[in-house]
Order: C-alpha cells, then structure tokens, then sequence
C-alpha cells in the first residue's frame, strides 16, 4: 500500500507511463496477464526435474510430446518468449514487399512482420472495432475483405494469414470455428497457410463452448485440438494460456518451414532442443498446458473476469462488449470525451486510476498503435485502457476493489485533463515513452 503523495512521485518519476512504475510501488497489478499467473504445485515440482544438458534435455521432449497431443502440431521449436517465435517465423516466411492479412494488429507480431519486410493489413471484422457492439464473436475474419486482398496482390504476395484466437487488441475476442473453417476453405483454395497465434487458444474455446451451436457439450481439450487442426502452425507465447512466468513455442506442420525454423533459433535464441530456455521452464511449460485445457480452470478464469466487467458496467463505466477473455479494457474515449486522442485518453486514464489506488493497468490505443512505415501516426478506432487479469493470482475482493477505484476517477473524470509525449523510442514506443501533463 502507498499514499497518494508517493504514487503521485512515482508517476512522474516514470514519466505517467505504467510501464516504467517499479513493481514495489504497485498495489494490485493488472498491467498484464503474461508471465504473471501463478504456477501450480504441479507446475513447481515439475521445475525440480529440470534436465539442463545443452542438447536433447528430457523436458524438451517431454514438452514436444505434449503440443503434438494437446495442439496437434507436428514439429516444435522452444522460444525464449511469444516474439522470439514471432522473429524466426517472420524470417523464414516472409519476404520484402509480401502483405500479412490477420484479424487485428498485435504490437510485436505486426513489428516482426515489418522488420521482415512485408506489410500488415487488417482483415477483422468492423464490429471489432466497436466497443459496443455486442456480436459474440468479434475475432472473425470479414472474408470479403480477406478475399479481395488476395485478388489485389495474388496469392504469391501472401505468405501466410495470421489467425489469432482471443484477439488480444479488440479485448479479447474470440474467433467462432465456422468463421476459422470458411478462412480455412478459402486459403486451401488459394494455397495459402494460416498461422495462429495461438497464446490464448483456451480462452478462445471457452467462448466457443459457451456460444457457439454443437459446441456446449464438447470440451476445452477438444475444442482446442479442433482449432488448431484449422491452421498450419503457431506461435505462442507460453506466459499467458500455459501458465508459466516465461516461455515460448514455434509449431509447425510443414517439414521444410520447420527444418528452416530449426536452423535460424540457433542463431537467435539457443539450440533447438532449448531455444533461450532452461529445462525447468520446458518442463513447467508442458505441465502448464495440460493445466490450460481444464475445463474447470478456464470457467473460474474467465468468471473472475465477467465478475470484474460487470462490476464496472453496473457502475456505468464504458467498457469493451462482450467483456473478453483476459481482462477488462475501459474504453477512453468515452470515459474521457473531452480529451483528444492526441492529447492520450487512455495513457491519462491508467496514470488516473494508478493514483487512486495503486492500481497499475495498461494503455492500449494511440501510442500502441506506434506509427506507420512512413512516420505518421497510427489513428486506431480502440482507444482503451486494459485492466488484464493473471491467472490464479487475485480473489473476487481485489476485483470488488479495481471496480470501486475506477468508479472513483470515473466520478472526477471531467477535471482531468490530457497529456504530451516528451520523450518516444523508436520500436514499440509504450513499453518506455514518456509524458508531461498538459
Ligand atoms: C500482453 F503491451 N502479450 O498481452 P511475448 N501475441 C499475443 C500476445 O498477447 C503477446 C505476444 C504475441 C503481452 C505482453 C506484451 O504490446 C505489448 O511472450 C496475442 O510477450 O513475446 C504478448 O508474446 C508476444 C505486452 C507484449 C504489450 C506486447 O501483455
């Protein structure tokens, strides 16, 4: 716990960026879901069979066995973390002048996908970009837009199509399995692949379970499994879904993407049978995603989340509809209509709640979006604050408390006023921009 006076030091001391907040000073942490969950008894007694041999470690193959029953994907690489999975794919698959369709950006992905030369072009459909609209399944792919790209530029220009389950950036939207299947038919009609980013793809089958026709009876496990025989390879970042406090995976099912995969980790993140990971974190990554796939876990995940959002929508605070699957994101502009997107809605919306109570949450809109290859500014239609929830970490308490903070600055929402950047890196500049008061 900290007074107003010491969080008031600590936001200036990190330019209002919650990123740059020392953890110490932070009271309940909703910044990310990612790395931040608690490992299980199980999880840590697999931490005590680490195999740290420098090649062919028991937890790497322990770990390999388990993505191909659980996920079904036929090769695996091991990746520090999500990006470095990211890094290698972007390489092997893309080259200068290809274009990227996915449905919605996500920070490191669209920036690996640049920094490989092509171009990220989004295919989400419009409901995506509505707080309010409350269609269930705000992740699919609008197929009209997605074929008439392909038409523009022709197939060759297409490396692959990246299908993420749990759209991180629209609020944690789930993609439907009808809408996966009819991508599925028109790139096999094409010859394009589909990559997933698969880092929360148990997420996404709860809402499937829960939403969609055929599917009420069946089980995570199986949903999951399903999802995945859609798509052609993956990327995960293990942090979130698998519960583990780092790493990662490439998968794949094409020989020759993995055999070119498996030679360039070792130029980026260590020997395959490790990639930049020690065997422990293998062995905690292949019992976290059994973990993952419990039906029992995901349901009081997520129902901790629909707790927090209907908390907040009781208190009429505008939040993004359906509530998603790993948090709350607040929507900015709406709760701050007198500040420009210019002047940060949401970076002065989280540096707002954060001086109320200490809790830290994550800006998700203008200065995420970054900007574009020519130097201007990206305008995204979300402009939002996420209050993300780690897994088995909180109780139903806390989230009472996150609701009633932010009610409060919802309460003083017209005294407070915008900001400025004075200070902006040149990659993925919110992790370390700062900013003054206006
Ligand atoms: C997060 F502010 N997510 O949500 P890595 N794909 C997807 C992710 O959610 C993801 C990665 C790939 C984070 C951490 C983070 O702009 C940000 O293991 C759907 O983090 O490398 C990560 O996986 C990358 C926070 C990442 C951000 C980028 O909090």
């Amino acid at each position: 716990m900290t007074t107003v006076a010491q969080r008031k030091k600590a936001l200036q001391q990190a330019g209002y960026n919650t990123f740059l907040l020392k953890s110490e000073d932070v009271y309940i942490d909703l910044l990310t879901d990612s790395g931040t969950s608690a490992m299980s008894d199980r999880q840590w007694a697999g931490m005590m069979l680490g195999d740290e041999a420098y090649a062919g470690s028991a937890n790497f193959y322990h770990l390999e066995q388990v993505v191909r029953d659980i996920y079904g994907y036929k090769h695996m690489i091991p990746t520090h973390q999500g990006r470095g999975a990211e890094n290698i794919l972007s390489k092997v698959l893309i080259k200068k002048g290809d274009i990227i369709p996915g449905n919605m950006y996500f920070t490191t992905t669209r920036l690996h996908q640049e920094l490989a030369g092509g171009r990220f072009e989004d295919i989400i459909i419009n409901e995506a970009h509505d707080p309010e609209n409350e269609f269930p399944f705000k992740g699919n792919v609008n197929l009209e837009k997605l074929e008439a790209l392909i038409k523009k530029h022709g197939a060759k220009k297409i490396p692959y199509v990246s299908i993420a389950t749990s759209v991180n950036m629209a609020g944690g939207q789930p993609i439907s399995m009808k809408n996966l299947k009819d991508v599925r038919a028109l790139t096999n009609k094409y010859g394009i692949r589909i990559i997933h980013d698969m880092t929360r793809v148990a997420e996404n089958a709860y809402f499937i379970q829960q939403r969609e026709k055929g599917y009420d009876k069946k089980s995570i496990a199986s949903i999951v499994k399903e999802i995945c025989s859609y798509t052609d390879g993956a990327t995960m970042s293990a942090k979130k879904d698998a519960l583990v406090n780092i790493g990662g995976f490439l998968a794949v099912n094409d020989w020759d993407v993995f055999e070119e995969a498996r030679n360039m980790v070792v130029i980026y993140e260590g020997l395959h049978t490790y990639g930049g990971l020690a065997g422990r974190d293998m062995e905690a990554m292949a019992i976290g995603i059994g973990e993952s796939v419990n039906d029992d876990h995901i349901k009081a995940r997520i129902g901790q989340v629909i707790y927090l959002g209907e908390k907040m929508i009781e208190y009429e605070i505008p939040i993004v509809k359906p509530i998603g699957g790993h948090g709350i994101f607040v929507d900015a502009k709406k709760f701050l209509p007198h500040i420009p997107q210019d002047a940060f809605p949401a970076q002065t919306l989280a540096a707002e709640v954060y001086l109320d109570s200490g809790i830290r949450t994550m800006e998700r809109g203008i200065v995420s979006a970054g900007r574009k290859a020519n130097g201007e500014n990206y305008y995204p239609k979300l402009e939002l604050v996420r209050f993300t929830i780690p897994r088995r970490v909180y109780t139903q308490a806390h989230m009472d408390v996150i609701a009633e903070s932010t009610q409060r600055v919802f309460e003083k929402r017209d005294r407070i006023k915008g900001m400025e950047m004075v200070y902006e890196p040149k990659y993925l500049r919110f992790f370390q921009a700062k900013f003054r008061k206006l």
